[in-house]
């Protein structure tokens, strides 16, 4: 294994980024200190039963307290580069950018300099989820359903380039619009917790309503806009001064045809994708949402760009970026789309016609580990838009039952190293046989954290957080196998020593 490490670490690019990654909202907790202002989520997790066992992210993994150690923790696994998100309210607490937290700024500026000076890239999401609660008013022109939003994201964004531009090297404007509006005006269960009456009671309570059918259309039709605005800011007032590169994240599953011998199924795989990665990837390549969704969204539901906004949104990216996790099964219906989740006219499941599940669960209900799909969606992405630099911004798994386990025992993750192991080689073979240009990869997450509705009950992390004992980190054995993976693979090329630790592991 170790000759064959050898081998794949020349199929990477020399300046391949490997990382690891967290969000503000998952990670910091300190959420009402030092004039931070409420976010979406503060009040979406104030109501009961919206997230296991009512636990809330007020201190979380107390990172903003913390970060040292996890910045060491960084360190001794020999990690070049952390994928962190700011939290809009602690730098701007009513959103505003004419009402400026200076202490949440002092913080952000602290722990870029600490990563700085432990050797550690900072790669920045602006977006993360936790929009301002001063935007929230409970009605359908609330939040990103609010087209003014956009200009608000913008000015933000315009802050941070402005504040921290000359640390920041890479800017990841959004992460993953579909999941904050499909789960957060579809589904509901996400705040804002929008969503049609027969979705759940609860939206009438939190979000004030919704329709499942057309909000999570124009919320991220909304978000979009905001990345075309904040992009052309970047680009305009700071790119050629500061020198970095802008971004977005898109989540995407791969699909595999739930019966093998339907084309049908088959064209829905394509149908699938073009939904999630298609949905986002399409706007900033080519300017327009995919045929695959104009043609099936019906009665006007899709918004449209507007042919300036089209021509800003066209190239709106130096990368694209990807967070993938799972795949499943899709099989076409027919069923027209006028009803949330008919809009593809396909449904997707975990097993196929066969029975035969795609893969293993995970701690969480919707993650089924399969590899394979990774490579997949990758050669989709470089066919389907000629090409383009891709950064994985998010890879990783929630082992079963891990939270059930006592500390001692949980620190053996033998499903993640397999998962992350596993998912790394699909990658090496994209580069090297389907010539995907991908050029870093970020493990999630560094920390376990607050995993939304799942509260502290499903873990991510490659480190152990003890939450009924004072939030002690311990590295767990998929740290230990990223660090040997990462300097096998890695920008500091591997001694032989370390080389066989790895295959000592195997
Ligand atoms: C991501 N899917 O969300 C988020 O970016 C993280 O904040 C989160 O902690 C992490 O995944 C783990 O849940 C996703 O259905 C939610 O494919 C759903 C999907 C993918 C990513």
């Amino acid at each position: 294994l170790s000759l064959a490490l050898g081998t794949i670490a020349s199929v990477l690019p020399k300046d391949f980024k490997w990382g690891t990654a967290t969000a503000a909202f998952q990670v910091e907790g300190a959420w009402n200190v030092s004039g931070r202002g409420q976010c979406i989520w503060d009040y979406f997790q104030s109501f009961p039963g919206r997230i296991y066992m009512n636990e809330t992210a007020h201190v979380a993994d107390d990172l903003y307290h913390r970060y040292p150690q996890d910045i060491q923790i960084m360190n001794t696994l020999g990690i070049p580069n952390l994928r962190v998100s700011i939290s809009w309210t602690r730098i701007l607490p009513t959103g505003d950018v004419n009402n400026v937290n200076q202490a949440g700024v002092d913080f952000y500026n602290q722990l870029f300099d600490a990563l700085l000076a432990a050797g550690i890239t900072p790669w920045v999401t602006l977006f993360h989820w936790d929009l301002p609660q001063t935007y929230n008013n409970f009605t359908n022109q609330s939040t990103w359903l609010n087209p003014d939003v956009a200009n608000k994201f913008n000015d933000y964004a315009d802050f941070c380039f402005n504040t921290f531009g000359n640390k920041i090297k890479h800017w990841i404007t959004m992460n993953e619009i579909q999941t904050f509006t499909w789960i957060g005006y579809g589904v509901g269960t996400h705040a804002p917790g929008r969503c049609s009456p027969s979705w759940g009671s609860w939206c009438a309570e939190i979000g004030g309503g919704g329709n499942s059918s057309t909000e999570p259309y124009i919320a991220a039709h909304n978000a979009l806009i905001a990345h075309a605005l904040a992009v052309q800011t970047y680009r305009n007032k700071y790119q050629k001064a500061q020198g970095g590169k802008i971004g977005m994240t898109i989540s995407s599953a791969y699909a595999e045809p739930w019966n093998i011998s339907e084309p049908q199924d088959h064209n829905a795989v394509d149908v699938a994708v073009a939904f999630q990665y298609g949905w986002f990837g399409d706007p900033q390549v080519f300017g327009h949402y995919p045929k695959e969704m104009t043609d099936r969204i019906t009665g006007g539901r899709l918004p449209a760009f507007n042919e300036s906004m089209s021509a800003l949104l066209k190239g709106s990216y130096d990368f694209l970026g990807l967070n993938y996790y799972t795949s499943s099964y899709v099989h076409y219906t027919g069923v027209p789309g006028d009803n949330f989740g008919n809009d593809g006219r396909f449904w997707s499941s975990a097993t196929n016609a066969t029975g035969h599940l795609i893969g293993p669960y995970a701690d969480s209900t919707w993650l089924n580990v399969y590899p394979p799909g990774f490579r997949k969606i990758l050669r989709w992405i470089k066919n389907r838009y000629n090409d383009p630099h891709i950064y994985v911004f998010e890879n990783g798994v929630s082992c079963p039952g891990e939270s059930q386990l006592p500390p001692a025992l949980a620190l053996n993750d033998t499903f993640r190293m397999n998962y992350v192991f596993d998912h790394i080689m699909e990658m090496v073979d994209a580069v090297l046989h389907d010539k995907v240009k991908v050029k870093g990869y970020f493990l999630w997450s560094l920390l376990d954290n607050f995993e939304w509705t799942d509260g502290f009950n499903v873990r991510f992390g490659i480190t152990y957080v003890d939450y009924n004992n004072n939030l002690t980190r311990t590295i767990k054995d998929s740290g230990y196998m990223y660090q040997n993976l990462i300097q096998s693979l890695g920008e500091t090329t591997g001694s032989s020593e370390n080389s066989i630790g790895l295959s000592e592991r195997f």
